[in-house]
């Protein structure tokens, strides 16, 4: 069996990757920070099929010692302080997680097994204030917030090991992707869960920040299974993964409330507390090398993305399950 390691299996990403890997007939580890509370949600129903070890991008001999007790083929990092906002409130932190915690895996995989094959979670915030429409892999970068800036080291430090050390280290630059399984401070679960409390009568408004933000938006399961056609290429390469339509975040409420005969005028404030410092206006992906070199193309549309997570977030109400409240954003 092949082993694979990735670093953030708790999150979004992590979580479906490592159910795919299993269905391809992986050996998966998953690495996980200690916390004073498990939270297992996103990987309880498969948690006994892999083999979870302890480490933390901010400590390097964690990721030494992983390395050299497991050896794995492959390794997917995505692991990161991934909330946007998040990182203007703590822009050190984002840089040592989403930033050198990159340069330190790479380097304790050049130390301790040069031949592992590396991905890198980057992202389309690197293009920020875009410079091209549609943004491909050529598109310069412009990024615009701490945790773009951090992520555009993150690229450039993978592509820079590639070439200094002849790792194979791909970048998938991935735009949004979604899913019930999205942090709930995102603004397309914010939305989608608000939909469903309205409906069921337990809440009366949804407070948001900027309506006008555009965003490609895909869906979760779609994008892992571009990072691992990423590591099976004969060559390492960076790619743009990405629908190719662009919606805007009052599209997506009207589409959500919508789906459910809501108005949704009638529920949305706009809120000063959740504008940006400085905000990303419009992403739209070109991912035709992907689909060329890989195969790879989206199999949801925005409009069944969008139902997905509205029948999920009434399904988990309806069975009272507890959601936790959010406040961050
Ligand atoms: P997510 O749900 O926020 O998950 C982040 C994961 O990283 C969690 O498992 C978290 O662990 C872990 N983590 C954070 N800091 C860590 C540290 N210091 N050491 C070890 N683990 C740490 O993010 P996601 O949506 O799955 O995204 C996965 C990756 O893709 C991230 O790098 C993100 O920046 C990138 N990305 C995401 C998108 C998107 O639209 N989702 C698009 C482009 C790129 P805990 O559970 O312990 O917090
Ligand atoms: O859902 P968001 O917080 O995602 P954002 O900032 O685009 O970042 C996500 O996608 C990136 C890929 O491009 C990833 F790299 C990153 O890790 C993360 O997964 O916000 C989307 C848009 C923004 O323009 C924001 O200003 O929605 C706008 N928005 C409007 N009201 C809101 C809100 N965003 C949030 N989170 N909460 C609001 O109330």
């Amino acid at each position: 069996m092949p082993k694979a390691l990735i670093t953030g299996i708790t999150g979004q990403d992590g979580s479906y990757l490592a159910e795919f890997l299993l269905a391809q007939g992986y050996d998966v580890l998953g690495m996980v920070r200690r916390s004073s509370t498990v939270n297992f949600d996103r990987i309880r129903h498969y948690q006994d099929q892999v083999t979870l070890v302890q480490g933390d991008l901010l400590d390097q001999v964690s990721l030494i010692n992983i390395l050299e007790e497991h050896r794995p083929v492959e390794v997917y990092n995505l692991a990161a302080q991934s909330f946007v906002p998040t990182s203007w409130q703590q822009p050190v932190l984002t840089g040592e997680f989403t930033a050198l915690g990159v340069t330190r895996l790479l380097d304790a995989i050049r130390l301790v097994s040069p031949t592992t094959r590396f991905y890198q979670a980057s992202s389309s915030e690197m293009f920020g204030k875009v410079q091209e429409v549609p943004q491909r892999e050529s598109t310069p970068f412009y990024p615009r917030s701490p945790y773009g800036v951090a992520k555009v080291y993150g690229h450039w430090i993978t592509v820079n090991y590639r070439e200094s050390y002849d790792l194979f280290a791909c970048s998938g630059i991935l735009f949004n992707h979604e899913s019930s399984r999205r942090g709930l401070e995102f603004v397309t679960h914010k939305i989608t869960n608000a939909v469903a409390r309205i409906k069921l009568g337990l809440e009366h408004e949804l407070r948001l920040g900027n309506l006008d933000a555009r965003r490609d938006w895909g869906y979760a399961p779609d994008y892992v299974r571009a990072m691992w056609l990423m590591l099976q290429q004969d060559q390492p390469d960076d790619y743009v993964i990405a629908t190719g339509e662009t919606h805007s975040v009052q599209e997506f409420c009207q589409e959500a409330f919508g789906y459910v005969d809501l108005d949704w005028q009638e529920f949305v404030v706009q809120d000063p507390r959740f504008m940006r410092p400085a905000e990303v206006d419009l992403l739209v992906g070109d991912a035709s090398k992907a689909a060329k070199h890989l195969g790879w193309e989206p199999s949801v549309t925005f409009r069944d993305l969008v139902r997905i997570m509205v029948d999920a977030d009434l399904e988990a109400l309806q069975r009272n399950q507890h959601v936790p409240r959010i406040f961050l954003g």
